[in-house]
C-alpha cells in the first residue's frame, strides 16, 4: 500500500503533476509513511528520472521547472512534519547556509537547512544565488560557527572555493567551519578547496555538522 503510494508519487514528479504530488504526499503521511521515506523513496527518485530525461534530451527546461515545483510544494507539507519528529531542544550551534552565486537550485539546500534546524541548529538560510560577499558579511555579522555552501552545477561548484578564499582574505576562516555539498561535489573536491567537510545528503550533513561543532 505505502509502496504503491510512493511509486505514484515518483510518477507524479516525473510527469510534473503538481496536484497529484501534493495529494499523494498527504496520502503517504496519512498512511503513516515517515517524511524522510517520502522524500528519499518518493520524491527524489522522480527528480533523478527527470534529470536523466533532461540529460538525454527527452525533457526540456519547462519539465525541470514543473518537476521542481512539484517537489517543492510537497516539501512544504513535509517540512513541519520533519521538524516535529526530529526536534532537539539543545542548541547545536549557528549555521549560515545558501546556494552559491550563479546557482538557483533550491530544493536540496532547503532540505539540508530544514534537517539542521530540526536537529537543533539555529539556521540562517540566505536562499539561492547568494553573492560571495553576502556569505562573508552574514558569517561575520551572525557569528555563525558553520557555513554551508550548496552547488548543483559543475560551473558553480568553483564558487565554493571563492567563498572559502573570501573568508581567508577577510581573516575569519579560522572562526568558521565550512561544509560543502550538492550533486557534483565530492570529498575530493572538498579537500582540494580546503573545506572542513563534505556531506552527500541532508542526514549526512547533520551528522557532519554535529561532528564539526564538537571540533570547534
Ligand atoms: Co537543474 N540541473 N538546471 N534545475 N536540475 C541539474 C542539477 C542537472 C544535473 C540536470 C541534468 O542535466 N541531468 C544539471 C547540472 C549539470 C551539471 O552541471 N553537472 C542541471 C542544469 C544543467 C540546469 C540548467 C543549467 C538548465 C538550463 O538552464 N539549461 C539550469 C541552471 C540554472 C541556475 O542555477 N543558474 C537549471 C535549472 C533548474 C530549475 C530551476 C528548472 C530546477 C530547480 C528548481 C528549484 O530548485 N527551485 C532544476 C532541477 C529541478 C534540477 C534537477 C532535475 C533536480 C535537482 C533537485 O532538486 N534534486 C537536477 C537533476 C538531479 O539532481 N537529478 C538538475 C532533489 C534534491 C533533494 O537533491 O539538490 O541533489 P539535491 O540535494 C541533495 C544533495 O545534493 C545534498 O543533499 C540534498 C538532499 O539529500 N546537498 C547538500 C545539496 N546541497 C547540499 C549542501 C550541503 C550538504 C549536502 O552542505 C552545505
Amino acid at each position: 500500500m505505502s509502496q504503491e503510494i510512493l511509486e505514484k508519487l515518483t510518477n507524479s514528479v516525473i510527469e510534473g503533476d503538481v496536484d497529484a504530488a501534493i495529494a499523494l504526499t498527504k496520502e503517504a503521511l496519512h498512511a503513516g509513511v515517515e517524511p524522510m521515506a517520502i522524500i528519499n523513496q518518493g520524491l527524489v527518485p522522480g527528480m533523478n528520472v527527470v534529470g536523466e530525461k533532461f540529460t538525454s534530451g527527452e525533457y526540456f527546461l519547462p519539465n525541470l521547472v514543473i518537476a521542481g515545483s512539484a517537489m517543492q510544494q510537497a516539501m512544504q507539507l513535509l517540512e513541519p512534519e520533519l521538524k516535529e519528529r526530529q526536534q532537539e531542544r539543545t542548541s547545536s550551534g549557528k549555521v549560515v547556509i545558501g546556494t552559491v552565486h550563479g546557482d538557483i537550485h533550491e530544493i536540496g539546500k532547503s532540505l539540508v537547512a530544514t534537517m539542521l534546524s530540526a536537529n537543533g541548529f539555529e539556521v540562517l538560510d540566505l536562499g539561492v544565488d547568494v553573492p560571495t560577499e553576502v556569505f562573508l558579511t552574514k558569517v561575520i555579522e551572525s557569528g555563525a560557527q558553520l557555513v554551508g555552501l550548496s552547488a548543483l552545477l559543475t560551473t558553480t561548484m568553483t564558487v565554493q572555493r571563492d567563498v572559502i578564499e573570501a573568508l581567508d582574505d577577510a581573516g575569519v576562516r579560522d572562526r568558521v567551519k565550512v561544509l560543502v555539498g550538492g550533486a557534483p561535489v565530492n570529498q575530493e573536491w572538498a579537500d582540494s578547496i580546503g573545506a572542513d567537510g563534505y556531506a552527500e545528503d541532508a542526514m549526512a550533513a547533520v551528522a557532519l555538522a554535529k561532528r564539526l561543532m564538537g571540533e570547534s
